[in-house]
């Protein structure tokens, strides 16, 4: 008989940072036995990434294993194409019954891209509301974060996240039950998707208080004065509404505490899942996956939430628990959620359509210890809030580099300088084969002809009074034309240099490479005329509404007269481990 395949268990927070996890350091006060138990069995990735620091855009390229430009990834309202291939397309095709609890920010028509099953809605709404305008930059639109999650920070009874996760957690429980009572011979892989430790900071008293007599450290870096920071952070600042304001130490405090407390909530949750995984035996053939959307600076250098490439923002943490197939390990290179999609699908022996795009790598290398390809390199692209122009990162090795056309460059030694305090090419002049043609800043090149809506067609949209710094925008040229339009997923050796202005060059030329920026500008700025617009006619008249609805037929649920059986029929199917079976347990019979 063929070995059965595995079952995947992939449990995700939102907005965790790696880098403050006990499973990443152990000088961490933070408190979660059950991710360090299977941390401490498994393979933790010590440096992995998202490849857009913010929720809808990395979790779009985590579930398709493309990047963010590839499949119009811009921000939160973006709409994934239905047609394109995520992981539970590949692994449903296999077999799998593929089902989703909890959060994936999915906007437009197509709310399930490949899961059978959804088990709970969306905590954020599936429409265009929240799409970002570059045509307007200097306003500050209502969804965008502002510092009352953080001057708010505290002990709470209840919160909107709360009851998202509660339900997420009880469904995700629900779910194993069955699947162990009615499906034992079809694979599944379910993703857990909790909505915890994003902000607001706030959690019950039950976790708030395991903190007590816990030092809560103030960041690492403090703040940096505004006009000290990259031109990027400036800009993400105003985004969040802490430009030129400051926050009394007691409240940075009281937010870490609550996300400490949170990511225990979080860390709580998951060791309900795995005592469901052993009480109903499918621990024996599941493999456990543990990651994350995108991390919190949660103070670092002055900034909060996402949105940055900065450590704390862009690092997720990443662990897969399988003692039987593989054994413990920790893995120090760059690996990103985009290689998740042909991991799993490794994993379980699914094909991948070789014709079809794919920016991922499968991490079976590292997880098996055999051969294959092994990157060591991580890109990202963000065009969200904050940003105006497309802004690219590359991790590899012990660099870091991250590059916009509207800013000066940044190249951080993370082995160094872990906690990126020194930009090497700081002031250096941007070598003479990136000399093209100037542009002007982003937001005055392109004219809009035709009377798009804009935010304040749309609801609770505000202007800020102060408008954005025009030093933001540097004159940098514009990169050359893509020289190749599917680069290899093979990334270029690192040249054997430490000096910062070849390093720099090289970098360049990559990003020339292998991206087209002004191009996917022009796409993001399309993308989001087109969304502007269609929300602004589909909240008049009678909504469209494309938020997720949980099925429940009460016909199928607990004792009915029609189609489930006697009462007698149904108590027993529904019963774990069922009488027989529990009988020949107690003989030490196998059935
Ligand atoms: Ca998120």
């Amino acid at each position: 008989m063929a070995e059965k395949k595995p079952n995947i268990l992939y449990i995700m927070a939102d907005q965790m940072a790696a880098p403050l996890l006990s499973l990443h350091d152990k000088d961490s006060p933070i408190k979660t036995p059950n991710l360090d138990r299977l941390a401490s069995e498994g393979v933790v990735f010590d440096s992995a990434y998202c490849n857009a620091p913010l929720c809808a855009p990395s979790r779009f390229v985590m579930v398709s294993g493309q990047l963010p430009s590839k499949i119009g990834a811009y921000d939160n309202a973006a709409d994934l194409p239905a047609d394109v291939p995520t992981y539970a397309h590949y692994l449903r095709r296999e077999g799998y019954h593929t089902a989703l609890a909890g959060k994936m920010h999915f906007c437009g028509p197509d709310q399930l891209h490949g899961y059978e099953q959804r088990l709970t809605s969306d905590i954020y709404p599936g429409d265009y509301g929240w799409s970002v305008n570059w045509d307007e930059p200097e306003v500050r639109l209502d969804f965008y974060h502002n510092m009352s999650s953080v001057m708010e920070a505290g002990p709470v009874v209840r919160t909107n996240q709360l009851d998202f996760d509660e339900e997420v957690i009880y469904k995700s429980e629900q779910y194993l039950y069955d699947h162990v009572r009615s499906r034992t011979d079809q694979p599944f892989c379910l993703t857990v998707s909790m909505t915890h430790p994003h902000d607001p900071y706030a959690m019950t008293k039950e976790f708030w208080d395991m903190y007590e007599d816990v030092e809560i450290p103030m960041p690492r870096n403090g703040p940096i004065p505004d006009d000290q920071q990259d031109a990027h952070s400036q800009r993400v600042l105003k985004c969040i509404d802490l430009w030129g304001k400051g926050l009394p130490e007691e409240n940075i405090k009281n937010a870490r505490r609550a996300y400490y407390a949170a990511c225990t909530y979080v860390d709580t949750n998951i060791g309900k899942l795995l005592k469901v995984l052993k009480n109903t035996g499918l621990d024996e053939n599941t493999i456990i996956v543990f990651s994350g959307d995108h991390g919190d600076m949660l103070g670092e250098r002055g900034l909060w939430y996402k949105m940055t490439w900065f450590e704390n923002s862009a690092r997720v943490p990443m662990l897969v628990h399988a003692p039987k197939r593989f054994s413990p390990k920790r893995i120090s290179e760059n690996v990103s959620t985009m290689d998740l999609l042909p991991t799993f699908a490794d994993m379980v022996g699914a094909p991948l359509v070789k014709e079809l795009p794919l920016d991922g790598v499968s991490l079976m290398p590292y997880l098996t210890g055999g051969e294959g390809l092994r990157t060591d390199t991580v890109y990202g692209e963000y065009m969200g809030e904050g940003t105006q122009a497309p802004l690219i990162m590359i991790r590899r090795g012990r660099w870091k580099f991250v590059y916009s056309t509207i800013d000066p460059p940044l190249l951080f030694d993370l082995v160094d300088d872990p906690e990126e305090k020194i930009n090497l090419v700081a002031g250096l002049p941007i070598p003479s084969a990136t000399r093209g043609v100037p542009v002007k800043s982003p937001a005055n090149t392109l004219t809009v002809t035709t009377s798009l809506p804009t935010p304040n067609d749309t609801p609770r949209a505000s202007p800020i009074p102060e408008r954005a710094n025009e030093k933001n925008s540097y004159p940098f040229p514009s990169p050359f034309p893509s020289r190749s339009s599917s680069p290899s997923r093979v990334p270029p050796a690192l040249p054997d240099t430490k000096d910062p202005a070849k390093l720099l060059a090289w970098f360049i030329e990559e990003t020339h490479n292998r991206w087209d920026l002004e191009k996917i500008r022009q796409d993001v700025l399309h993308s989001q005329r087109r969304r502007r617009l269609v929300y602004s006619a589909l909240i008049q008249g009678t909504p469209q509404v494309w938020d997720w609805e949980p099925r429940v037929d009460p016909s199928t649920q607990y004792v009915r007269n029609r189609g489930k059986g006697v009462l007698d029929d149904v108590e027993l199917m529904s019963r774990w481990p069922r009488v027989l079976q529990q009988a020949a347990q107690a003989n030490g019979i196998q059935i």
